[in-house]
């Protein structure tokens, strides 16, 4: 691998085991525009319409007009010379109100995607559920009803009855512990709340729902069906007892819940030691489902945490303290070590041999935009490049060590709808002007573009 110089990508198709797939992920309510094609309302277009909760009081419903430019992105990732795309279907898009009667024009558009992917020799990665969930379920109590691993086994049944014959693979859900904890523990997400019982009953739930929907897909004849979950490396703050337990705790709730439930059919003590008193009645039956076996894991990773004891605070009384590490415009520490750590560790805690892909991983950054520069460098972005160098070498070491990593997806194609803190957040390896909804393929595009091609 040749020095960082920042516009180049440090490695070739050759560093990587044959057949190693190159992707970039986005998510529906991200980049589709929530507002066409006759969806319904999530929960993310009411939160978005809250004051307070989304910056600049922005929202999905335009986001990068992907429902009528998608031709116009595909193409973007072809030329970029990349294998694979992960992309999210929408609920309220596909029915609008969560359970009943379904909207013909939200299928065609997910039919339309697929198609497009492989006419242009990308291979369709779906996840059924990144966050928005339909309105009318969030009335009926959303995560925390019981009912929602049946509503959401049929709208699996939908959408997988229509495209899963085309799909490279399928994935659940995206990163439960959003789903959950930062959206019903933290109130960082829709639908905002900041409630023990509702995270808890969310945090099982949502579990149980992946489980009925890999049993949906399997009477389907699905046979790539996985999940996504997001893990971030807990730093206790010091050496001290207490903080190395608070670490701890952190690491349970975020990393082991999810996983442990999946692959081993239990929760760990740390975490329950404060949810199981807000547990549904019966949690403990329904690890049979839970575990109904995956074909893959998905892991995504941006950043680590430096974690310390709160005895001032309720249970799990911890906090998040700064770290020294360089960040990302998230103000997020840069660390590609736990990439490493995590994919070696859950291989060999968890999944064993199931392929690994990391699903997400990237920055957001600062980027220079010189709209009459040479194309390619109208936006220049040095510091995704060496982001992408450093987690690649991440990769890399693990595979050298034997972890079964298959796959590595950049967050994110385009530049998008950063959730609660709206669209200044910048992911993308193309820029997109939010105004005109002008697309340009930034530096670290085109360092992607050379590096993929240089065994062409
Ligand atoms: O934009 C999000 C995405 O929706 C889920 N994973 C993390 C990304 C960056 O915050």
């Amino acid at each position: 691998m040749s020095a960082n110089t920042n516009t180049v990508l440090d490695f070739t198709r050759a560093d990587f085991p044959e057949g190693f797939e190159f992707g970039v992920a986005t998510s529906a309510y991200q980049i589709e525009g929530a507002s066409f094609g006759g969806a319904g309302l999530s929960h993310w277009d009411t939160f978005a319409a809250t004051p307070g909760n989304v910056a600049g009081a922005e929202n999905g419903s335009v986001a990068c007009d992907h429902y009528h430019r998608w031709a116009e992105d595909f193409d973007l990732i072809r030329d970029c010379r990349l294998d694979s795309y992960r992309f999210s279907t929408s609920w309220a898009r596909v029915i609008p109100d969560g359970v009943g009667a379904v909207n013909q024009e939200g299928l065609d558009f997910y039919d339309r995607l697929v198609d497009g992917l492989l006419a242009r020799g990308i291979k369709p990665y779906a996840c059924l559920y990144h966050w928005e969930l339909p309105a009318a379920l969030a009335d009926l109590g959303g995560w925390r009803n019981p009912s929602i691993a049946d509503w959401f086994a049929d709208f699996t049944e939908v959408v997988m009855g229509r495209i899963g014959d085309r799909l490279q693979a399928a994935a659940t859900f995206n990163e439960p512990w959003c789903i959950a904890w930062l959206s019903h523990f933290l109130g960082q997400h829709a639908p905002g709340l900041r409630d023990i019982r509702a995270a808890a009953r969310a945090m099982h739930h949502v579990l149980l729902a992946h489980g009925r929907a890999v049993q949906v897909m399997r009477g389907l004849k699905l046979n790539s069906v996985g999940v996504v979950m997001n893990l971030e490396y807990s730093a206790p703050v010091d050496e001290t007892e207490a903080a190395i337990a608070a670490a701890r705790r952190n690491e349970a709730i975020y990393n082991r819940w999810f996983l442990e439930a999946v692959f081993k059919k239990s929760y760990p003590e740390e975490a329950l030691a404060g949810l199981e008193p807000h547990l549904p009645t019966g949690w403990a039956d329904d690890f049979d489902i839970i575990a109904e076996p995956v074909d893959w894991l998905g892991i995504n990773y941006y950043t680590r945490k430096r974690i310390a004891a709160d005895p001032e605070a309720a249970w799990p009384s911890l906090k998040e303290v700064e770290g020294p590490l360089p960040k990302t415009a998230m103000d997020w520490e840069i660390y590609p070590d736990g990439l490493y750590h995590f994919l070696s560790w859950a291989a060999k805690t968890y999944s064993g041999e199931l392929p690994i892909y990391v699903t997400e991983n990237g920055m957001a950054s600062y980027d220079r935009v010189d709209l009459t520069a040479d194309a390619a460098e109208r936006v220049a972005d040095p510091d995704r490049i060496a982001y992408l160098n450093g987690h690649l070498a991440a990769v890399k070491r693990a595979i050298d060590d034997g972890a079964p990593v298959k796959g590595y997806f950049i967050w994110s194609l385009l530049d998008n709808f950063e959730w609660a803190l709206g669209y200044d957040k910048r992911f993308g390896l193309v820029h997109v002007d939010f105004e005109s909804l002008a697309r340009t393929p930034k530096q670290s595009w085109h360092a992607l573009k050379a590096a993929l091609s240089s065994n062409d």
